[in-house]
């Protein structure tokens, strides 16, 4: 067994899960051998990392690792994770999400998780198809191409997961594909050591569910088609305009480290917490002091004014 092999089966639940679920030329493989290499990497022990997942075959993958995972539901896996960070920051937070998962049913989950800059690392696999339930389309499903559910043709724009990343205010944005695996090892290294709310898209070839019904004749023409298509995102900046048709930019498009919500939120919560004290020492003090006696007033009656009882005295 090669030294990467081993590598790779030190850390599947080899004895529980397998023989796993995905068909040959499944893309979704090669992005869990990318993560095992790139936890491995960063010199992460099991104990420290958290895969959570959703549904789909994507979401099949946090099952098949020995680091703390959670399969959950559809389009909900940024909850979970959301939760999970903020009550113990000190954990790296993986999640794995199909598009379907990650822009279809949880799409909103996806803008706020990434406007908030919650510390995690989200994968979306994307493969421009619900695989799992029989190659529906899902919101990255290219305009024009076929689904078992848009026969002639999507008449939808997409989604470009990049911009929306982008926009959306993550503070590291990549793309990357199965066919680019030092690329995805980089990419994910780089997440993984970057605060904050880091987005990398990898694209994920479905040849049973996508490639057949839009002309690839096997799951190796999708590969090759992710070669020759794809260009270094700076490379692809200095094109111009016109030469841009057709071609995907892959690499990092963002990378900044404005602090996680999770560590702002730490930074308030120290605020409060020394007003807080501060208060309760002030009481303790004031309680300490002995009451000073205060002097009798004369008695001027309601509004200060003179009573009969002080006129009858000066009388
Ligand atoms: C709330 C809910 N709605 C729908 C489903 C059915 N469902 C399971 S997986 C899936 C789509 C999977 O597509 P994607 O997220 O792109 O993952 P892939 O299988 O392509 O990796 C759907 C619609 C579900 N399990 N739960
Ligand atoms: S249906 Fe598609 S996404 Fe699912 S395992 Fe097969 S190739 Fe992969
Ligand atoms: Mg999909």
């Amino acid at each position: 067994m090669s030294e990467v092999t081993q590598l790779i089966h030190h850390y599947l639940r080899h004895n529980k899960k397998f023989p796993h679920m995905l068909c040959a030329g499944c893309g979704h493989g090669i992005l869990l051998g990318s993560l095992i290499r790139s936890v491995h990497n960063a010199g992460l022990s099991k104990d420290e990392v958290v895969v959570i997942s959703g549904i789909g075959c994507s979401g099949r993958l946090a099952v098949y690792v020995d680091f703390n995972t959670i399969h959950t539901t559809h389009g909900r896996a940024l909850t979970f994770a959301t939760g999970i960070k903020m009550a113990n920051p000190e954990l790296v937070v993986i999640v794995l999400m199909g598009d379907g998962d990650a822009l279809s049913i949880g799409g909103n989950h996806l803008i706020h998780a990434a406007r908030r800059n919650i510390g995690v690392n989200a994968i979306i696999l994307n493969n421009e198809i619900y695989g799992m339930t029989g190659g529906q389309c899902s919101s990255t499903t290219p305009q024009d191409c076929f689904s078992m559910t848009t026969p002639f043709g999507q008449l939808e724009k997409s989604f470009d997961i990049v911009d929306m990343a982008l926009a959306s205010g993550a503070n590291f944005v990549a793309r990357t594909t199965a066919f680019h695996a030092q690329l995805t090892d980089e990419v994910i290294g780089q997440a993984l050591a970057n605060p904050g709310f880091n987005l990398i898209e990898f694209f994920s070839p479905c040849h049973t569910q996508y490639g057949r019904k839009n002309k690839y004749k096997n799951a190796i023409a999708m590969y090759q088609d992710l070669k020759s298509k794809t260009m270094d995102v700076d490379k692809y900046k200095a094109l111009e305009e016109s030469k841009r048709e057709g071609v995907m930019p892959i690499g990092v498009f963002l990378k900044r480290d404005d602090p996680a919500l999770e560590t702002r939120y730490a930074g308030v919560r120290a605020k409060l917490q020394e007003a807080k004290q501060k208060k309760a020492e002030a009481a303790k003090a004031a309680q300490a002091k002995p009451a000073k006696a205060k002097e009798p007033k004369p008695d001027k009656g309601a509004k200060g004014k003179e009573t009969k009882q002080d006129k009858g005295d000066k009388a």
